[in-house]
């Protein structure tokens, strides 16, 4: 057996959520002496990116695919996270049953979709943690749904008044409140009701987020509201976000055209792993930006006219995403713009020079790799939370802006000209980029030596390694 202390980590299926979780596994492995090892559910077929990122680990950290998840037809998606957890579990039996064999297993560590993992984590004793992949809000809210179910009778965007939950700095419209709990007869409503009680079971909550960024929530939640009394302990750590090359993304392209772009000049454009648009969704986005004459680079996806969600796993759809972009339109914009179809250098984008500026769907870690590089925000959000991350990032932090859509649910060019002219040229761009400034420090603060997310990193070590 050996002698470091072992984790056992275990992602849901996506690239947002093995991400951070290597984050975090670096900050265990190369600065407190953990060994680790991955185990990740997945579904066939696996992602290249994923795939990448797994056999470029650093020393000390393992990994093991489980066996493909297959699903019946129709499966929606964000079902098909939580089930592919449910269904791996006879094999994350096996493996941690191998690993406590072998190893010094101190812990398993799941993300928010993991907690089906739980039950077997107690059959071998292991104390169990969640690392919380989103913000301190929503974990308060989290905490606070089955009250929210009580409270509210109709659909929660149907709300007449804006709802207040604690851990928000200002009540929120139900519209914006995570897309997973506007349903209230689906299937993920229900698991999401019964979070709470899961989530109670773990040894420790793990958000990788920072004091100065959320504080009302971190005390909210730390402090016990009536809601959620006897919570476990609960560790901002963050922000933790990717250092190096982004998934062994072939970057050099990309990078020498931002070379020699002037500072600030680009726009980043992506909507994330899972995220598309609908094809007139993307024409006008195209037209927008041409229209904008603003330098962009703009990681394409084909469109999907049923959902904005597109299956994590079949995502990377054969269809060939240049075909649906407006005629003529990267001909007309080869000198301003870049188009890429494959998986991009988001960390190297967004820590150039030339990058002025981010067109995101708001998922946490895109999020928080732009507060950590100081990238002010257009936010777009697709699904999700992403909706609630973008309430925060504009109304609350005021560090992004907000194009709205029409009454047929599109942005159209001229409000994509607008918010991109704003964010890149106007004043008030740069009031947001003193702002995003401003929140790079906090962060960088965060995880200095005395920071707040530094401590509370060496207080889960300790409490992993007694
Ligand atoms: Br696309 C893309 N390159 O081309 P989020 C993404 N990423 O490095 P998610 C790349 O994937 P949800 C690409 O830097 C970030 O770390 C990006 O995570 C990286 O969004 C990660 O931002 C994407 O949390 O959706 O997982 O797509 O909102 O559901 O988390």
């Amino acid at each position: 057996m050996t002698e470091k202390h072992h984790i056992a980590l275990m992602p849901s299926p996506g690239m947002g959520h093995l991400i951070p979780l290597i984050e975090l596994a670096k900050q265990l492995v190369l600065r407190h002496e953990f060994s680790v090892t991955f185990i990740v559910p997945t579904v066939s077929p696996v992602p290249k990116a994923l795939k990448t990122l797994l056999e470029n680990l650093p020393q000390g950290m393992d990994y093991l695919l489980l066996p493909p998840v297959h699903f019946e037809e129709g499966v929606r998606s964000e079902n098909q996270i939580v089930l592919t957890i449910i269904r791996s579990l006879s094999s994350i039996r096996d493996v941690l049953m191998s690993l406590v064999a072998k190893t010094r297993l101190t812990a398993l560590i799941v993300d928010l979709f993991g907690i089906d993992a739980f039950d077997i984590a107690k059959e071998f004793n292991i104390p169990s943690y969640i690392y919380f992949l989103c913000t301190a809000m929503s974990l308060s809210l989290i905490f606070y749904m089955p009250k929210l179910d009580q409270m509210v009778s109709c659909e929660f965007r149907d709300n007449p008044e804006p709802i207040k939950i604690p851990g928000f700095r200002y009540p929120v419209h139900g519209k914006d409140l995570p897309e997973p709990i506007q349903n209230r007869s689906s299937d993920i409503y229900k698991v999401f009701l019964k979070h709470p009680e899961r989530y109670r079971l773990a040894d420790g909550l793990l958000i990788n987020t920072f004091v100065d960024l959320e504080p009302e929530a971190i005390k909210s939640l730390q402090g016990g509201h009536d809601h959620q009394p006897g919570l476990p302990p609960i560790y901002p750590i963050g922000p933790l976000v990717q250092d190096g090359s982004s998934g062994g993304a072939d970057g050099s392209e990309c990078i020498k055209w931002l070379d020699d772009q002037a500072r600030d000049s680009v726009l980043y454009v992506s909507f994330g792993s899972g995220g598309t648009l609908s094809q007139p969704q993307l024409i006008e986005l195209a037209l927008g930006l041409e229209l904008s004459e603003q330098k962009f680079i703009w990681v394409l996806k084909s469109p999907d006219d049923k959902s904005a969600r597109a299956s994590f796993f079949s995502a990377q759809s054969n269809r060939d995403p240049f075909g649906f972009l407006p005629t003529g339109f990267l001909e007309r914009t080869k000198e301003r713009g870049l188009v890429i179809s494959s998986w991009a250098p988001q960390i190297e984008i967004l820590s150039h020079g030339s990058t002025g500026g981010f067109l995101t769907h708001c998922g946490w870690n895109s999020t928080l790799e732009s507060v950590v590089n100081g990238v002010p925000l257009i936010a777009w959000p697709l699904f999700a939370e992403q909706r609630t991350n973008a309430v925060v990032l504009t109304d609350d932090l005021k560090v992004a802006l907000r194009p709205q859509d029409n009454e047929n649910g599109v942005v159209g060019r001229e409000e994509i000209v607008k918010v991109v002219k704003g964010l890149m040229g106007g004043e008030e761009g740069d009031v947001i980029r003193d702002r995003m400034k401003l929140l790079k420090e906090s962060a960088a603060k965060a995880l200095s030596e005395d920071g707040t997310s530094t401590k509370a990193i060496s207080e889960l070590v300790v409490k992993l390694k007694n």
